[in-house]
């Protein structure tokens, strides 16, 4: 009996120090230690002992079982241990491994020509005013120097709500309300940009609904080298220092006088080419001297004060910066047009 007691402990000693595995460690400990184990089968021979053999096999037995039981404890203590090492080990996170890139969004190339602008103007001191879509008739044509029946309204076919009310076809309105807030007192230096609306077909070039940006300053003492001045630097900020402007005398209803201001190709600096169609020069915007009624019809007296002003589309300028050669591209959202603008590689 005492053989087979300290046999059945080598073996299940043996066992327990080969598993790794806890399922495997508690089928060890029920087939040893269980009350159909092998010791227990050991001791039904205990009746067979002497009185004086018989308590010392018991507390033998007791002995094996206790080691049995200590091998066990130790074992599944190492096992569980090892267990959470491994866990740690495989959700261990490599902190210095690059950030997974987030996917973002990017603003539409005619924001970021747009914030440009405002923001090279903002930086001469100019504000943004912003005004009605939906516009009168009266700040849309007549404050301008465009009375009822003046022949350039029709150079604007537009979209009518009723007799009095349409969708502006310019920014200009915007300029003719903050005049009028001014009540007469100079300065006036604003950047208005903004959608109008003109009842074209769309084209390559062409779109029924597109952005503008016009500028305007009114004060004592404004005078053409000040507009011309203030283009150059815009030119130069906007298309690169090497940039020349040239004015060409034009017409508008609003300004006298007129121009109208280009840029020395930046393709072919001047000598002629596809981009400035063999010119050498590309139209970039239109601008002028405020028309003396256009400053009376807005309470500020044209003896006292003068102003120029300017218009852009800023498609015009997003097509000659980024070679964009379809105005549509701006207004179908396609994503894989909007997405070269990204600011993210
Ligand atoms: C007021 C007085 C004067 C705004 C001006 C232009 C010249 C002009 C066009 C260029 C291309 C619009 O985007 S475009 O189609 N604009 O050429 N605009 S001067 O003159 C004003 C505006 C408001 C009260």
């Amino acid at each position: 009996m005492q053989e087979r007691l300290k046999e059945l402990q080598t073996e299940a000693l043996e066992k327990i120090s080969q598993t790794s595995d806890l399922k495997e460690l508690n089928d060890i400990r029920v087939s040893y230690l269980g009350k159909k184990g092998p010791i227990t089968e050991v001791l039904k021979g205990m009746g067979k002992l002497s009185a004086e053999e018989r308590p010392k096999m018991g507390a033998l037995a007791n002995e094996v079982r206790d080691a049995i039981a200590a091998g066990i404890e130790e074992k599944q203590k190492h096992l569980e241990e090892a267990a959470v090492q491994e866990k740690l080990a495989l959700e261990k996170i490599d902190v210095t491994l690059p950030g997974r890139p987030i996917k973002t969004g990017n603003h539409h190339p005619l924001t970021r020509i747009i914030e440009e602008i405002e923001d090279l103007f903002i930086g001469m001191g100019y504000t943004v005013a912003e005004g009605p879509e939906v516009e009168k008739d009266y700040y849309n044509f007549e404050a301008l120097n465009l009375p009822k029946g003046h022949p350039a309204r029709d150079m604007q076919d537009s979209f009518y709500i009723t007799e009095e009310i349409l969708l502006r076809t310019h920014t200009s309105p915007v300029q003719a309300r903050t005049m009028e807030k001014h009540e007469g007192k100079g300065p006036v230096k604003i950047i208005c940009p903004g959608k109008v609306y003109r009842r074209d077909n769309d084209d390559a070039t062409h779109s029924h609904q597109f952005m503008q940006i016009e500028g305007l300053v009114v004060d004592e003492n404004i005078r053409m080298t000040d507009l011309k001045g203030t283009l150059e630097v815009f030119a130069k900020k906007m298309f690169g220092e090497d940039r020349e402007i040239r004015l060409r005398p034009s017409f508008f209803p609003f300004t006298e006088p007129s121009v109208e201001m280009d840029i020395s190709c930046k393709i072919c600096s001047g000598k002629g080419c596809s981009v400035c169609k063999g010119t050498g020069w590309i139209e970039i915007l239109g601008a002028g001297m405020v028309h003396p009624n256009v400053l009376e019809m807005a309470g500020f007296d044209s003896k006292k004060y003068t102003g120029f002003a300017f218009g852009m589309g800023p498609e015009r300028i997003a097509m000659l910066k980024y070679g964009v050669d379809d105005i549509r591209h701006f207004y179908t959202n396609d994503v894989r047009f909007l997405k070269q603008f990204s600011i993210h590689e």
